[in-house]
């Protein structure tokens, strides 16, 4: 139905008193909007991809109403023979996808996304109180990997137990390992987490590996950016060195929004006397998620998640996730060209952090132009940054519009609408008084006819652009 159609419907729902056809149009008539936002923008943010029809399905399918607390053969409801087979074909499935053997892997298919998944493995691991060592978010981590303030403690991973970040070099970009190294050996944690939300390399899991086990900790891999990268095995793999692994199951994955929790089974260690020590994460992890921490499991989730795994499993899905590299690296090379500046200079992987310091501006002014433009992107701070309330940089990653089939000659054109929005945003800036906070560039921006009249333009010329490239998932939707 047209637009003008859709409202008559509305209005005619009203006058007979049928409020439940005009909740459902009003909801209705906001996700063709949003669908009209990712079909005619360009969709850069690095976490965010397109799922599949198949995908969408199994989650939109009656498993929605399914309560099933409790694990496959031992639940807490009746009627749960399908949602016991299905629990067991996702487990099995994220096991092959990753070339695992159950002998020495087993998988928690539950975690309702990636910050529960973290949460029930530092509460199955670590006793209250204990130390953590993850990546600093401003440093390219996540906010579940301890993050916290000098004023205050953020994340409840910070609150609930103690926190201690290590770091990038300011200058290179990279992790610097020497040091988290010499700090794992004063602080003594119980868990590493090797994992990012915003780091263009690959990580050193070896040496990641080295310092956990030189302190007795676990090493957690939280792979959530980079898990369909893994999957076809075009990045290195952290199952070679972790004991536990997290992921969602949304970002390269390509599935629903949900998440995993791999663990280690067998031997952990073999003392000089031959004596082994074996794993007991299962059984901890296990608990940790159900009834530590969650209550029944989403169904229909999993039933997606299993799709999409099934999917991962294809020769397609590798051809993708080499697509999703080589269109990020030709991203970050025309941005270089551009004369813009790549932290690390480059990527390993599917994004890139562009540092916006050496042209005057910033990534929240920055963010908000592209947005009017219809490009999505976030801001991000960059290493060395002073302070995380003006981040100097953008994130940008490839993997969605890859899944709407673009490939490095498009993404050439993606860093010209970049670079022209980033141009513009420095002549916005320019007519402003250098002290200007971010509220009123955003003010001058919506009031300069001449800003808003080459935001048109910009815009117009993005959404014919991305208006071309087909979008999966649910057409009618
Ligand atoms: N918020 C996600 C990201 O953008 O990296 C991670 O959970």
């Amino acid at each position: 139905l047209s637009e003008p159609e859709l409202s008559v419907v509305a209005v005619h729902a009203l006058l007979c008193g049928n409020s439940f056809v005009f909740l459902a149009f009003q909801v209705f008539s906001i996700i063709k909007k949003e669908k009209h936002r990712q079909t005619y923008g360009l969709e850069l943010i690095a976490s965010e991809n397109f799922a599949s029809r198949a995908v969408l399905e199994a989650l939109g399918s009656c498993m929605n109403n399914k309560y099933s607390e409790g694990y496959p053969g031992q639940r807490y409801y009746g009627g749960t023979e399908h949602v016991d087979e299905l629990e067991r074909l996702c487990q099995k499935r994220a096991l092959e996808a990753f070339g695992l053997n159950s002998e020495k892997w087993g998988v928690n298919a539950q975690p309702y996304s990636g910050s529960p998944a973290n949460f029930a493995v530092y509460t199955a691991v670590v006793e209250p109180h204990g130390r953590i060592m993850g990546l600093d978010l401003p440093d390219g981590g996540h906010l579940t990997h301890g993050f916290m303030t000098e004023k205050k403690k953020i994340s409840a991973t910070s609150i609930f137990f103690e926190s201690m970040p290590y770091k990038v070099n300011p200058e290179t970009g990279y992790i610097d390992y020497d040091k988290l190294q010499e700090n794992a050996r004063l602080f003594h944690p119980k868990l590493i987490i090797a994992g990012t939300s915003c780091y263009s390399r690959n990580l050193d899991y070896g040496r990641l590996q080295q310092i956990a086990s030189e302190n007795g900790a676990y090493l957690m891999g939280d792979m959530a950016h980079i898990s369909g990268l893994v999957a076809a095995g075009v990045v290195p793999s952290p199952f070679d060195h972790c004991d536990i692994i997290t992921t969602t199951t949304h970002k390269t994955l390509r599935g629903c929004r949900a998440g995993l929790i791999f663990y280690r089974k067998g031997v952990r260690s073999v003392d000089a006397k031959g004596k082994e020590t074996l794993y007991n994460l299962e059984s901890l992890i296990n608990q940790a998620v159900f009834p530590g921490l969650q209550g029944g499991p989403h169904n229909h989730a999993i039933a997606g998640v299993a799709v999409a795994l099934k999917q991962a499993l294809t020769p397609e899905f590798k051809a993708y996730q080499l697509q999703v590299l080589a269109n990020c690296k030709a991203l970050s090379s025309s941005l270089m060209d551009l004369g813009y500046k790549i932290v690390t200079g480059g990527s390993d992987n599917h994004l890139i952090l562009l540092d916006l310091r050496n042209k005057g501006t910033d990534g929240g002014r920055a963010e908000k132009v592209l947005e009017a433009c219809a490009v999505a992107c976030n801001k991000n701070t960059c290493p060395g940054d002073k302070s995380a309330l003006r981040p100097s940089g953008l994130r940008f990653g490839s993997p969605a519009l890859t899944s709407r089939g673009m490939v490095e000659e498009d993404f050439k054109k993606v860093a010209h609408f970049i670079h022209r929005g980033i141009e513009l945003t420095l002549e916005v800036q320019r007519s402003l008084d250098p002290k200007a906070n971010l509220k009123e560039f955003v003010q001058a921006l919506a009031r300069g006819e001449k800003f808003q009249q080459r935001v048109s333009e910009v815009r117009a010329e993005v959404e014919a652009f991305a208006g071309q490239f087909p979008m999966p998932g649910l057409p009618e939707l």
